[in-house]
């Protein structure tokens, strides 16, 4: 590993009086923070880049900085057709695990697990990593039979995982109701401890600060709106700010994965649905376990704030809006409050919507296309938050390479050809 950027990008754009200022942070919130340094710049796109990524969510800024600090690359830009980090990124729970089913999965999850036990101090940036534990519930015989058999494979990739009896799940969470004549009676569950959440403004924000400590050009209200493609390679892409020439381009903009893959002219098994969260109020700390139902299409934490963050499934229609129907919420909050009693006294702050990209087999697609220096990642679906350093890390390593390695390998479209999918649907499960 080569040695963190932000450090540098510090030093670039702060003064060394204000960097070393112990007085620095009064004096900036008696100004209003008026005199904060500037994290990114804003710069005018050039006429020409080595790469260029589609997207400012995490996975893009994540491989943006990876590109530079693994790859040695600097001419890089990212385009956002919005605000860095305004998409998913933003919207999302904040979940973080690597306890899938599948050899491929644990690959790719755990992977990325392991860069955000050290990604504060990679990007000199408190991303508010909090292994906090997530406890997926069962309510069912089926489900607990099924959720130790997948509790064994998980360990046997050596990622931790245990099984609770709803009595360890009392001690662990004391406001969770266990008795056995609820509709969605607790029967047990697991847990992986190394789980957790963290602040997803601050990856994002980040990954930035790091990529533009390294000569990289974050690019927002830029849409893509095409690409340059000569003789089945991609040269550029059109945008809103005119077009822009690139040797290559990498596509990373989640729910709108589809809407791109057809203007470079081919289709993607995706759906793109919207996936509904919530926050209440803010409270004093009730909560100190992640905790996920896949039979209530429920997941609920607390944040660093106090406010309970709930999420719900995703709506059953394919939508770009950025909302979804009121009785997914409503059916979900149901639920929940029989689970947490205590609930039902929170007051709801607000509700948002993303649109999430989901494959068929609900795992993801990092991935050459039909078109020459053309690369995708996409179709995380209701579940790449948790993936963001690792998503990055393997895709500039794909991009700069032009070869896929061991953990991205297996996520290539060709396993639409092959057939060899890596049925995630019951790790995904929550959302779905
Ligand atoms: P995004 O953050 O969406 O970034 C894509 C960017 O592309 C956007 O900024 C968008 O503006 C830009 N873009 C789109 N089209 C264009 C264009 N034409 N030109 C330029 N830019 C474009 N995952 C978990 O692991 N744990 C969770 O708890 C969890 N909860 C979720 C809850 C909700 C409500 C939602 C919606 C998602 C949740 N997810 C969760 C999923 C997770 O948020 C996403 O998988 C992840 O954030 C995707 O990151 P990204 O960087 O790929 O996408
Ligand atoms: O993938 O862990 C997850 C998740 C939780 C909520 C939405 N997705």
């Amino acid at each position: 590993m080569k040695k963190p950027a932000s450090n540098q990008g510090m030093q670039g754009l702060r003064s060394e009086k204000e960097k070393y200022s112990i007085f620095s942070l009064a004096r900036n919130s008696l100004t209003y923070h008026e005199n904060w340094s500037q994290a990114w710049r804003s710069p005018e796109p050039k006429s020409e880049y080595d790469t260029i990524i589609i997207g400012a969510g995490g996975h893009g800024l994540a491989t943006a900085y990876y590109l530079a600090s693994q790859h040695g690359m600097r001419n890089i830009a990212v385009v956002d057709k919005g605000w860095l980090g305004g998409g998913n990124t933003g919207r999302n729970t904040t979940i973080i695990r690597s306890n899938y089913m599948w050899d491929e999965s644990a690959g790719i999850y755990e992977h990325s697990l392991k860069l955000w036990e050290k990604l504060s101090q990679e990007l000199n940036f408190n991303t508010m990593f909090s292994q906090r534990g997530v406890l997926t519930l069962a309510h069912t015989e089926h489900e607990l039979k099924e959720m130790n058999r997948r509790v064994e494979a998980i360990r046997l990739n050596g990622i931790d995982s245990e099984v609770l009896n709803p009595n360890q799940i009392k001690k662990l969470v004391p406001i969770i109701d266990i008795n056995p004549r609820l509709r969605y009676p607790v029967m047990g569950g697991f847990i992986q401890r190394r789980g957790g959440t963290a602040r997803h403004d601050a990856v994002a924000w980040g990954y930035a600060r790091a990529a533009d400590s390294l000569g990289v050009d974050i690019i927002q209200n830029c849409e893509a709106t095409g690409f340059i493609i000569e003789k089945g390679t991609v040269k550029g892409i059109q945008t809103a700010k005119g077009p822009i020439r690139a040797k290559k381009v990498g596509c990373v903009v989640s729910g709108h994965a589809g809407v791109l893959a057809n203007l470079a002219g081919f289709r993607l098994p995706i759906d793109s649905r919207p996936l509904q969260a919530l926050v209440s109020e803010p409270i004093k700390p009730i909560l100190d376990t992640v905790i996920m139902s896949n039979s209530v299409h429920m997941y609920v934490s607390q944040s660093d704030k106090g406010e309970m963050v709930f999420g719900a499934g995703v709506d059953s229609y394919n939508s770009y809006a950025q909302r979804g129907s009121l009785n997914i919420i409503e059916g979900m909050l149901a639920a929940a409050v029989e689970l947490f009693p205590v609930f039902s006294r929170l007051r709801m702050l607000r509700s948002w919507g993303g649109v999430v990209d989901t494959c068929p087999d609900a795992s993801p697609i990092i991935s050459k296309t039909p078109i020459d220096n053309l690369y995708f990642n996409c179709g995380w679906g209701t579940g790449g938050f948790k993936a963001t350093p690792g998503s990055g890390h393997v895709f500039a390593d794909l991009i700069a390479k032009d070869e896929p390695n061991l953990i991205s390998a297996p996520f290539s479209l060709n396993r639409f050809i092959s057939g060899y999918l890596i049925d995630e649907h019951g790790a995904a499960g929550v959302a779905h």
